[in-house]
Order: structure tokens, then sequence, then C-alpha cells
């Protein structure tokens, strides 16, 4: 097999976290989330198979949880622990291979390619990590090894939970093409129903269409689109240890002089640098600010932290200070950027634990748990699935005919 990649994804990870820490709990329904009776607003952030039996769904509202299954058990989301796990994780799947990318807090890619005269076959060295990840961390674990990032992806979810999908390069075909494009990496719930108006529902009907017809109807998806549906996928396990920053900058179409613009921009340069961190599992202690103006001078800011961080909460209101203490506030604003930068520390829960103050890390542990909830939603469903109220804003401004 050419390169060949597994992707490992943890199988009702939050909930096994507490079946695991609490045998009480092993044969009954486990909802992680605020019970409804005191949080009415809340959502499921995950939930055991045994509740999947009833209908309870990940996002799905708790009160809808407790209707569906009225003898679930609720369980408060407990971070810091399921951090904890994940890096104990990662480390196991780095005695395999130094190759391994991290994509959310239960799922990572692994290079096997060269590790095979040390463990054997590519299947041999799944079915080694699945049981080590059982016997050490008592947790299961699905699974998929392919040619490629986005058929180990596709592969991992095919028989969840406990399971292992092999997608051989003469099989793609096979397996690809009767399931639904929503199947395909990107596309989320809008674009599904574009192709589906189009009468392309399964990833066969996709293969019917020229590069060019994709192209101009989907622009960039379109060429992932016409490869993917083929199972062509060049991008490479990207590992976190040559990363010395991460950063996103945004070129105004009109120069910028409204303030409430360029908060609105910095808020979503910063949620995107915060997700990027995360997927990586890095904090950053230095918050940079890049500002070009007008004359095209371009100045750049930054401040260390007492403490790294991924938050997009800290890397705001950094990065608004900075912005609000600039020198040349009678010019206007050409470009943005936001970045991070002194990467100390892989884990969000070494960056929660040094927070002394109770109220605060009840906050981070919030904030923390929110984003890796939208960050699955996201990879689910496509960048566009949620957007801040700001970022609407934004886009509301932009119909209006002005200035972004
Ligand atoms: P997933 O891997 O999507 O779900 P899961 O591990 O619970 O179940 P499985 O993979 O077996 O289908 O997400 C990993 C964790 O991320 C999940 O345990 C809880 C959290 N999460 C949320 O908090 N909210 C969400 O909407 C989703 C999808 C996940
Ligand atoms: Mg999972």
């Amino acid at each position: 097999m050419d390169t060949p990649i597994l992707h490992i994804d943890m199988d009702a990870f939050f909930a096994n976290v507490e079946k695991r820490d609490n045998p009480l709990l092993k044969d009954v329904p486990v909802v992680v989330g605020s019970h409804p009776h005191k949080s009415p607003r809340g959502v499921v952030s995950t939930c055991c198979y045994i509740a999947r039996k009833f209908g309870v769904r990940s996002a799905m509202p708790t009160t809808e949880a407790l209707r569906l299954c009225p003898t679930a058990v609720f369980i408060e989301p407990n971070s810091k622990r399921y951090s904890e796990v994940s890096s104990e994780i990662m480390k196991i799947f780095l005695n395999y291979t130094p190759l391994v990318e991290p994509i959310s807090i239960d799922e990572a890619f692994l290079d096997v390619g060269g590790c095979e005269k040390l463990f054997g076959t590519p299947l041999e060295i799944a079915r080694l990590i699945q049981s080590e990840v059982f016997n050490k961390l008592g947790l299961t674990c699905s699974i998929g090894v392919a040619p490629n990032k986005f058929l180990a992806k596709l592969a991992s979810d095919l028989k969840k939970p406990n399971g292992i999908t092999v997608i051989n390069s003469q099989d793609v075909d096979k397996v690809l093409d009767p399931l639904p494009v929503s199947k395909i990496w990107g596309v989320g719930i809008k674009q599904q129903s574009k192709l589906n108006s189009l009468g392309i529902k399964t990833i066969a009907d996709i293969k019917k269409l020229e590069i060019l017809q994709l192209e101009s109807l989907f622009g960039s998806l379109g060429t992932s689109l016409y490869n993917l549906s083929r199972g062509i996928d060049e991008r490479k396990i990207e590992t976190t240890t040559e990363i010395k920053s991460i950063s996103n900058e945004t070129t105004f179409s009109h120069d910028i002089s409204d303030d409430n613009i360029i908060k609105a921009n910095l808020i979503k340069l910063a949620d995107k640098v915060s997700r990027r961190l995360r997927m990586k599992n890095l904090v950053g202690r230095t918050i940079m600010l890049k500002i070009r103006y007008d004359d095209f001078r371009t100045t750049t800011s930054q401040v260390t932290l007492p403490e790294p961080t991924s938050l997009p909460s800290m890397i705001i209101s950094n990065v608004w200070d900075m912005y609000t203490k600039r020198e040349h506030k009678n010019k206007k604003v050409r470009l943005i950027g936001v970045g991070v930068s002194k990467f100390e520390d892989k884990s969000i829960n070494t960056q929660l634990s040094l927070f002394a103050d109770t109220d605060k890390e009840q906050r981070e542990k919030r904030e923390s748990n929110l984003h890796s909830s939208i960050d699955k939603i996201l990879s689910k469903f496509g960048d566009k699935a949620i957007i801040r109220g700001s970022e609407k804003q934004v886009n509301r401004r932009d119909k209006n005919g002005s200035l972004v």
C-alpha cells in the first residue's frame, strides 16, 4: 500500500471516559451534557452507544435526549480530564510513528509507511494500536487504514465502535461509488443540497461531471470533489514539531477606517488561528498583531502572556488591546493579521491547571469545551457551519455594498 495512512477515532470519547472511570455506568445509557432540569438550553456533547440506540446524538438539545431516553444518566463534561486522556492516547500513537497529526481531541492521522519492519503491515499496526489503547487506557477506538487521509478518515467511520476498516487502492471505486455526497470532506449541508438539486446524490454521480463543470459550479470545492470522488488526496501528514507560529491575515478590498469592521475581522482571524492551534494541540505564549496601512506602511506588535493559550477570547482581547494602542490612528487599514507563537506546551490540560483562580478556571474550561464541540461540528459540516454573530454583521455590511 503506497503511503499507508491510519485514521484513528475514539469511540463515544467523552462518554466512554466517564464509563471507564465509573463502573456503575457500564450498562446504563450515558449522556455527556448538563441535565436539562439544571440547564434547560443545554446540548448533548456526546453519548455512549447504549444511549445512541434510543436516538440520542451529539449536538441535540438535552431536553430532546431526555425525552428519547428517560433512563439516561447525564454527566457534566470534564474537559480537563478529556484533554489529559487525549494526551495519553497521542503518546501511544507516537510509539509507532513520529508522523502523527492530531486533528481533534479524539482523532489523529498516522503515516505508518516505513514502520512495517518494526511492527508489521498497516493492518497489523492498526490492531496493535487498538489493543494497546484498550489495554492501557480501557477505551476503544475505530481505525481506518487506506492509501490517503480522505480514505482513511472515511474508513474509520465504517465499522464503529471498535472496528478496523481497510480500503485498498483497488477497492476505492467499489467503496466510494454508492456513498452519499455528504461523505466527501468539505461537503456541508449547503453544498449537499446544491448537489442533490442537480440530481447528484452519490459519489458515483459526481464522477459523471467533468472537472471544469464542477469548478464552475463549486469553485475550488469543485476540484476537491473531482479528486476525492476518485479517492485522490495528496495531502501529507502534518506534524507539529517544526511549526514556529500560526497566523492568518485579511486584506480588505477597500481601506478601512471603521473600528467595528476591524474588530469583527480580528475576531474572525483569532477564531481561525485558535482553531488551527487546537487542531494541532498547541498553545502559545506570544500573540501578534500585524497592520498594513493604506500607504503600505506595515507594523507588527506582540505581547507575551504569563500562560500559553489557544483560546479565542484570550487572543481577541490581546490583539484588540494592541490595535487600540496602535501608532497611526489616523490612517486607514489595508490588511490585518493575527498570530500566535512561542509554543510551550501541547496540553490544553496543563494550560487550564495553571490558573489558580477557580472562577477563571471554570470559564476557561467551559470555553475550551465549547470550542472542542465547535471544532467537531466544523469538521463534520464544513467551515461555514457555525459563524459568530460578529461575522454575520461583517457579511451583512458586505451585502449592503460597503466596506469589506
Ligand atoms: P466524535 O469523535 O465526533 O464523537 P464520539 O467520539 O463521541 O463518538 P464516535 O466517534 O464513536 O461517533 O467527537 C469526539 C468528542 O468530541 C465527543 O466525545 C464529544 C465532543 N463533541 C462535542 O462536544 N460536541 C459535538 O457536537 C461532537 C460531534 C463532539
Ligand atoms: Mg470519536
